[in-house]
């Protein structure tokens, strides 16, 4: 059975289980990462030399890096649904999963783990406040992509909306002033209707 090492907390260990949710598949979930540790142990050090989370073992092959995980379970188990078989629409869903990690994750970063995980007495609210600026910004150009399609790569979810879903769910969900991006919200309404990203994504952050 495929294991999924990972704190159900971590953004990236979301990805791999709202994906498997999706699929339906069977597998089984070891804590690690924060408060779990096992990271650092030698035996998941030889799974994953980085010591991060998420780790995905699938009988005996052991695969790292959060997006790469999804997109081999929606290669194995998704071809036609969460993996488009159409090259461009796979290419559309690959681009939007890419430009989650260069281009959103970097600027939401710093206003989750300001907001989230700093006590308030170490804020730097400055840092705070650019960062959402800037992500306000980069979420202007997904949400006009979504002015025309339902989900980022066509009319149906793809494996496209998984890194992203998990990113946009903590950026609806802070304490913070957004101004209205329509397309966005009905987006991030569709996914909340989904009961894999109900279990594991749209949850209070921590
Ligand atoms: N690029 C990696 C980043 C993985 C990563 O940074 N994971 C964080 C959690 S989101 C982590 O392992 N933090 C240390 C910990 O949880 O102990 C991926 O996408 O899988």
């Amino acid at each position: 059975m495929l294991k999924l090492w990972g704190r159900t907390n971590s953004v990236n260990v979301q990805k791999a289980l709202w994906c498997l949710e999706e699929l339906q598949v069977p597998y089984e979930r070891v804590e690690a990462g924060g408060q779990f540790g096992v990271v650092n142990e030698p035996a998941y050090r030889a799974l994953n030399p980085n010591g991060l989370v998420p780790t995905l073992e699938d009988d005996g092959f052991a695969l790292w890096e959060s997006n790469v995980i999804v997109r081999y379970l929606c290669a194995k188990h998704g071809a036609g649904s969460l993996w488009p078989e159409d090259l461009k629409a796979r290419a559309e869903a690959d681009k939007w999963m890419d430009w989650a990690t260069t281009t959103v994750w970097p600027n939401l970063r710093p206003v989750f783990w300001g907001l989230v995980r700093t006590p308030e007495a170490e804020r730097d609210v400055n840092a705070i406040n650019a960062a959402r600026k800037k992500t306000t910004e980069v979420l202007g150009i997904l949400d006009a992509h979504l002015a025309t399609r339902r989900y980022v790569a066509g009319p149906a979810l793809t494996m496209g909306d998984i890194p992203l879903g998990c990113m946009v769910q903590r950026w609806m969900a802070l304490p913070i002033r957004r101004p209205e991006q329509k397309n966005l919200g009905t987006w991030f309404e569709r996914l909340c209707q989904r009961p894999g990203y109900q279990k594991y994504v749209n949850l209070p952050l921590s």
